[in-house]
């Protein structure tokens, strides 16, 4: 209950977004063929893997990157890393067609010159999920993410900034755009097991890119 009880209801009823949250519906739509195209050179290039957890789990979200650095996690802890541990080598580099709509959609939430250097890409089969945690490993809490959601939908959860905040919950499907900045850059976060389904365009999973400025 209280101050955020509602935070989401203007979203859903399509009204004014809660500061730090600019939801683009169905932003990604028209480019999503340049984008599935380009997810598929990023991952010839670094395949998707089940990363390890510095728990000793294995995630259940395949994850790759392009750009500068990758987000990796394994026993020694979360980083970015310029190198992919699995290749040896850099990530591939960041498709400009992902650049240019992270550079459109952060500008549509207010963010006027935003450049990511990093896209972190989920994979996620019906059955995975993303447990709330905080984003916290980029230097610049300022800048924005952009996040694409592309096939599958899934339950987005939305917690406060402290673990035990009770989740709001908030349905993204295909070609949904999210802005996170400025007062909820901090907020835990996490997906809902993603529900058995067949997206027409992307098949039997979900693909999430988050774009970020980590350096
Ligand atoms: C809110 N990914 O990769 S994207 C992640 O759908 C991650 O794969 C989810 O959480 C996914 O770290 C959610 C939306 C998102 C991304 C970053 C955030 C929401 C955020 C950072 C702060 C607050
Ligand atoms: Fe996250």
């Amino acid at each position: 209950m209280g101050l955020t009880h509602d935070l989401f209801a203007p979203v859903l009823a399509g009204e004014a977004d809660p500061p730090g949250l600019t939801h683009l519906p169905a932003f990604a739509v028209p480019v999503e063929q340049e984008l599935l195209a380009a997810i598929n050179a990023v991952a010839t290039a670094a395949p998707f893997r089940h990363m390890l957890t510095p728990g000793g789990q294995h995630m259940s979200a395949a994850m790759t990157n392009c750009g500068e650095v990758g987000w990796v996690t394994d026993r020694r802890g979360y980083r970015y890393d310029r190198l992919d541990p699995q290749t040896g080598q850099p990530w591939p580099p960041l498709p400009a067609c992902l650049t240019q709509l992270a550079g459109r959609a952060a500008a549509e939430a207010g963010f006027a010159s935003f450049r990511p250097d990093v896209c972190l890409i989920n994979r996620y089969e019906p059955g995975a999920r993303m447990s709330l945690h905080q984003d916290r490993d980029e230097r610049d809490f300022s800048a924005p993410i952009v996040s694409v959601s592309l096939g599958l939908g899934a339950t987005f959860l939305f917690g406060g900034l402290k673990r035990t905040d009770r989740p709001h919950r908030l349905p993204l499907v295909h070609g949904d755009v999210l802005v996170w900045g400025g007062p909820t850059r901090l907020n835990f976060h996490g997906i809902a097991p993603v529900m058995e389904g067949c997206h027409p365009a992307v098949g039997r999973r979900r693909l999430n890119l988050t774009m970020r400025k980590a350096l």
